[in-house]
């Protein structure tokens, strides 16, 4: 590692640039073994910032990697080598002014470069994804394809032209709207075409496509009544994949209209599907370039979770037609400004689209699990973040899925129509300006004159905030009274925090299950609410209601009202008291997950405990859920399959003080296999009364569905071997994949049937689905999060696989990160061994794909949550990645923190 590349930079130093650039042309000539780039920029002295300062010895310092410089001129004058300075990161022109004479206005920058697209392996810049040529410029490729002042606040207009050879590459795109094409002169199997997008933007908007692509084409009215043609590129085998991803896109057109008010700006709106993408999707001004994980989808290949998916990530990116790219970011630390807002507009689509409670206990599932770990490990930043060395390392769960929940409670706070006249003001105010969260804040504000000074705590402190909550009712007074202290745990850099301002929304309900009227003392009792939101301000605060006849069982921070931890001792009786009755169907299954995590944490804590056994009240809780399932008194299936699931070994991972992998695993597992065995009637009826066959539909009735079936499998498959046959032939009968792969899953993780039949199976499926590479990826990743004995073999021979490829993202995520990342008792085996494959992985990937190899670390970073046995070997690893000689930038930013405070290994 180099130390110039491993610069922190920081918040505190952003200056306005220099230079701005009003106008970008640029002209690709793409072949086989290079590509040529041909930039011609407007750059105007940003006076604004410059003054009447002399501009004779100021320099201009243009970003570039990876560029071979083979042409540059100012003013029209081609500058020599002494003229200008290149290193690795930068292109320098000293005394620029003297190049300009007595002019202040602005001038004309040409620079030709050369690069090898074909050899670009980390996925940045221009790069080739199978046949075809695509880009990827956010945070910072846009300067492995050109020198430019590579940052979000130099917004510009671009033109751009490609040149290729015709029957290799028939589409090129860009952004904007196609304005020319034609012949190449003199070369005739060449062709150009040239684009326009007349909307200002930032470098990392910049998009590019050449390839052999077919297209879905079809149509969206606006509001206004302009029509917009839609197209979706993918390759031809992949035409029958389009459907639902066309649908999402017109679906999450028009609630952008209904919800924000916000239409649709270029007459085209283009997504092209590629193979190797490092993320799911990607915003580009008027042509998203996505991962075909993110976008295809087919009932035969295609599982509900990943039809869903494909509908979040395609609304998303649309979303940040106006959240993004209108309105952009001023630097990055203000990441969150566009991507926390954007997931907070995207969950409350998904949730407008099919079931709301569901949507949210999937976000906060995520939340607690990955997130809340991310906040309590080495790599803790805030929302907004203030300092970086790898901007790609700040792509986290805290920028998207925290800086979502932080906009979800000023939308809470502000009430549904002052945000929305919040949002109106922001996109008016800042339209074509590049922003900060401090303006989206103000704007807020401004409209509803609540003052969110305190509230700006969760942008700039990291780690999450811990309520403790104490309860005491007093039968004579008949007051209830809530003791409410808040904390928040030292993060990196930050060792004290000041108190967050949360929003706690409570409901208290009698006895009997009723809701009670919520009077604080010396408030007026006439207008009393059943729910209200408690402001939170404090280290410490006390609520007193009264009139409170009985002692009442609190329903507590209900839909998840704020990202905090809560500490309140409910007994278990309280819980299924609050799963049957509550009003909060949040509350109703957080009830539920309270109550399994209780009895299987007291057992985790014993240790090495021989002969589990599930709780009565937790059998007798799934007994009656399923009964009233069978029934029909419970209707909401998807709810109901929430409600049945334990929660996850991460989540109870991330719950310990130290966590004892092998424990969680054994004790859980105990619990899935004994309801499997002791409820396996119950499980077998409620399996057939939602298999009866009927037309495939995606519709969120018949998902559900599908999820409750597949659970009861699930239990049925861990609790005995009677029902082998009837999994194997939902496996071979199965008519989507849905329940395809969960028949799979259910036979390769069984404790039971025979490991020939597994591999039967898994052959078979192989052999059907060989040429869908996103089925070979389910493939890899049932066998890699196997939590049986002897995956981490299979997963090190699956890396020799044909279809395994070390430089397909998707291959990796597929295999070593499930193994890594989800399959805690393999991966923590205690000899080390899955700690030692992680890294040889990680040593592999720095240089092929510096951002992969950083996200796939995360696992290593945790360290601290485990036995001092295994804290020693991950940190062996840890250092022993940190001693390799070339490591990029994104690799040492994370093994750098995470052995912060390690001295001696
Ligand atoms: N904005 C992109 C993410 C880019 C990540 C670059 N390392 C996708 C999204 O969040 O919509
Ligand atoms: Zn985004």
């Amino acid at each position: 590692m180099k130390d110039a590349q491993a610069r922190t930079i920081y918040l505190k130093d952003y200056q306005p640039p220099d230079f701005l650039v009003d106008k970008t042309e640029l002209y690709f000539d793409l072949y086989e073994d290079h590509a040529l780039v041909k930039a011609r920029l407007e750059v105007r002295p940003n006076l604004e910032i410059l003054a009447s300062k002399d501009l004779t010895n100021l320099s201009l310092v243009l970003n570039g990697q990876e560029l071979v410089l083979e042409y540059l001129a100012v003013a029209d004058q081609k500058l020599s080598s002494d003229q200008y300075l290149v290193d690795s990161e930068t292109l320098t022109i000293p005394a620029i002014g003297s190049f300009l004479g007595e002019g202040r206005g602005s001038f004309i920058l040409e620079c030709h470069t050369r690069i090898t697209p074909q050899l670009n392996t980390a996925l940045e810049g221009l790069y080739k994804s199978g046949p075809m040529f695509c880009t990827q410029c956010e945070a910072e490729g846009f300067r492995r394809i050109t020198y430019y002042p590579d940052r979000p606040d130099v917004m510009s207009v671009y033109t751009t032209t490609i040149a290729a050879e015709q029957n290799t590459y028939p589409v090129l795109l860009s952004n904007g709207n196609q304005v020319g094409a034609g012949q190449v002169d003199g070369q005739p199997q060449r062709h150009w075409v040239t684009w326009h997008d007349p909307f200002p933007k930032p470098s990392y908007l910049f998009a590019l496509v050449a390839g052999k692509l077919a297209h879905v084409e079809d149509k969206f009215v606006t509001q206004s009544g302009r029509d917009v043609t839609i197209k979706l590129f993918v390759e031809d085998k992949d035409l029958d994949k389009c459907d639902h991803a066309i649908n999402s896109l017109k679906n999450a057109m028009r609630w952008d209209e209904e919800v924000y008010g916000r239409e649709y700006d270029l007459d085209i709106f283009m997504i092209v599907a590629v193979d190797t993408f490092n993320m799911g999707a990607m915003e580009n001004k008027g042509l998203n370039i996505f991962n075909t994980s993110c976008v295809l989808a087919n009932p035969k290949t295609t599982t509900d979770a990943a039809f869903q998916r494909v509908e979040a990530v395609v609304a998303h990116e649309y979303f940040h037609n106006w959240s993004g790219n209108r309105v952009t970011c001023r630097d990055w630390f203000q990441l969150s400004l566009k991507e926390g807002f954007t997931v907070f507009r995207d969950s409350e689509f998904s949730a407008d689209m099919g079931s709301r409670t569901v949507k949210r206990v999937e976000d906060v599932a995520l939340l607690r699990t990955a997130q809340f770990a991310e906040d309590a490990g080495p790599m803790a930043h805030p929302v907004r973040p203030d300092a970086y060395m790898e901007i790609s390392n700040f792509y986290t769960l805290t920028v998207y899925e925290k800086g979502a929940e932080v906009v979800r409670m000023i939308s809470q706070l502000l009430g549904h129509e002052n945000f929305r006249k919040g949002t109106d003001l922001y996109f008016e105010r800042h339209d074509g300006q590049a922003v900060t969260t401090e303006d989206f804040v103000k704007a807020m504000e401004e409209v509803s004159g609540i003052d969110l000074q305190q509230f700006r705590n969760w942008y700039s402190q990291a780690g999450t905030p811990e309520l403790e909550i104490i309860s005491v009712y007093d039968s004579e007074l008949l007051t209830y009274t809530l003791h409410i202290t808040q904390s928040c745990l030292p993060s990196p850099g930050q060792a004290q925090k000041n108190p967050f301002h949360i929003p706690l929304r409570i409901g208290l309900l009698d006895p009997e299950g009723h809701e009670i009227k919520l009077q604080l003392k010396g408030e007026d009792g006439n207008s009393a609410t059943c729910e209200r939101v408690l402001d939170i301000k404090s280290e410490a605060q006390k609520f007193v209601f009264v009139n409170v006849d009985a002692e009442p069982v609190p329903s507590l921070l209900r839909g998840f009202s704020a990202p905090v931890k809560l500490h309140y001792s409910y007994e278990p009786q309280k819980l299924w008291f609050l799963m049957v009755n509550d009003t909060d169907g949040f509350n109703r299954w957080d009830a539920s997950q309270r109550l399994s995590t209780i009895f299987m944490e007291e057992l985790i804590e014993q240790g090495d405990s021989a002969n589990i056994t599930v709780p009565e009240m937790l059998i007798e809780a799934f007994e009656q859920l399923l009964n009233s399932s069978l029934s029909g008194s419970q209707v909401d299936k998807a709810m109901l399959a929430q409600v049945l699931t334990l929660p996850a070994e991460g989540m109870l991972i991330e719950g310990a003080e130290c966590a004892d992998v092998e424990s969680i695993h054994r004790v859980r597992q105990a619990f899935v296999q004994g309801l499997g065995s002791k409820l396996k009637d119950l499980f077998t009826r409620v399996y057939q009364q939602n298999s009866e066959p009927e037309k495939y539909s995606i519709s969120a009735e018949a998902v559900a569905r599908r999820s409750l079936k597949n659970l009861c499998l699930h239990y049925l498959m861990q609790g005995g071997d009677e029902f082998v046959d009837i999994c194997e032939s939902q496996f071979s009968s199965a008519a989507n994949m849905t329940d395809q792969n969960a028949a799979l899953r259910c036979l390769v993780q069984s404790p039971y049937g025979e490991q020939s039949m597994k591999n039967i199976a898994l052959a078979r499926f192989y052999e059907q689905w060989q040429h869908e590479p996103l089925v070979v990826d389910q493939w890899f990743s049932v066998q890699a999060s196997c939590s049986l004995p002897g995956t981490l073999e299979r997963v090190k021979t699956l890396c020799g696989h044909a279809d395994f490829n070390i430089k397909n993202p998707n291959k990796v995520r597929a295999l070593i990160g499930a193994f890594c990342g989800q399959n805690h008792v393999n991966f923590h085996v205690a000899s080390g061994a899955g700690y030692e494959f992680l890294a040889d992985k990680i040593l592999l990937l720095n240089s092929i794909n510096p951002q992969i190899a950083s996200r796939l670390l995360a696992p290593l970073t945790r360290w601290k949550k485990f036995d001092p046995l295994r804290q020693k070997l991950m940190q062996q690893q840890l250092v022993r990645i940190r001693a390799s000689a070339d490591l990029s930038k994104d690799v040492f930013e994370v093994v750098e923190k995470s052995l912060a405070d390690v001295n001696h290994v």
